[in-house]
């Protein structure tokens, strides 16, 4: 474990600059058999939010998260992986909390792009320590892995992107924020870096850093996209209330630049956790592309 926190330590500096980094052979196969057993449970109990993005393709592109009741579901995982180590490891500290889970299944022929986006815009909190950790079950090929635009998570945030089929810039707020550029039209022009990932490898990064997925041909890619948060997190208003976390009255409970505290989000480090006062409301009950292309929470 300390060689890999190591490691980490020494790409801090590289994470701060770009907003995203491959940290290679994090999880043995004890861990990655672990963090797989929970994306094969959310797999099988999809929440009201889980969707196809594209349901007119041949191939799938499913998703699902903040399921209600995953916090309780994952607690075992969540107490005991390393990924809350590596984060706080990254962004130097003690405490970390649990946001949310993420899963995302593409297989079949082919899978279109996950179109470009920054998940900022989507959420509502700001902060330097918030991070999205992204495990693969699959090994990945750099042309079919996820993409990201290096330092944008320090520069502009765009508004979403609603996921539409015909216009991957459609935006989900439509006001209050720039719309997002077409990056896909204009690669030579951004500085965009991948890896190809093996299971066991993460990729971590900053929500507000812009990236999308390659588009997949013929593979089976399976991902749990882990969401955390650390002790500078605050509330955050977006044009509309923001889309996530999925959680019932989140946006009662806060003003903006509040520090981000809930009874939803379980703090994992320091040790023993603090599952006690985990809620399970968690209520929603439309598919998040209903949500993103109407541009407002349920
Ligand atoms: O895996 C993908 O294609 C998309 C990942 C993503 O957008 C995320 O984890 O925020």
């Amino acid at each position: 474990m300390s060689n890999t926190l190591d490691k980490v330590k020494s790409l801090a500096a590289e994470y701060r600059r770009d907003g995203a980094i491959c940290v290679p052979n994090v999880l043995d196969s004890t861990a990655l058999a672990e963090a797989e057993r929970y994306y094969n449970w959310s797999i099988t109990h999809p929440s009201p939010s889980a969707c196809e993005f594209f349901e007119n393709d041949d191939g799938t592109f499913y998703q699902d998260q903040c399921h209600p009741d995953a916090a309780i579901n994952y607690r075992e995982f969540l107490e005991q992986t390393i990924l809350a180590d590596v984060v706080a490891a990254l962004w130097g500290t003690d405490e970390v909390w649990f946001l949310y889970e993420q899963v995302f299944l593409k297989e079949g022929t082919k899978t279109r792009r996950t179109p470009w986006h920054q998940d900022s815009s989507y959420l509502a909190l700001d902060g330097e320590h918030i991070a999205v950790v992204w495990v693969n079950f699959d090994p990945v090929r750099k042309d079919q892995s996820l993409e990201f635009v290096r330092g944008s998570h320090l520069t502009t945030l765009y508004d979403g992107s609603a996921f539409d089929a015909d216009d991957p810039t459609k935006p989900v707020y439509g006001k209050g924020l720039p719309r997002l550029p077409d990056i896909e039209s204009d690669r030579a022009n951004w500085d965009i870096v991948s890896w190809a990932v093996n299971p066991g490898d993460v990729v971590v990064f900053h929500p507000s850093t812009l990236h999308g997925g390659s588009p997949t041909d013929g593979l089976r890619r399976r991902t749990l996209s882990l969401r955390l948060f650390g002790p500078d997190a605050v509330y955050a208003v977006r044009p509309k209330p923001a889309l996530a976390p999925l959680v019932a009255g989140l946006h009662d409970n806060f003003t903006a630049g509040q520090a981000f505290r809930h009874v939803a989000f379980p703090r994992l480090r320091p040790t023993p956790a603090g599952f006690e006062q985990v809620s399970s409301a968690r209520a929603h009950t439309v598919s998040v592309k209903t949500q993103m292309q109407a541009g407002a929470i349920d």
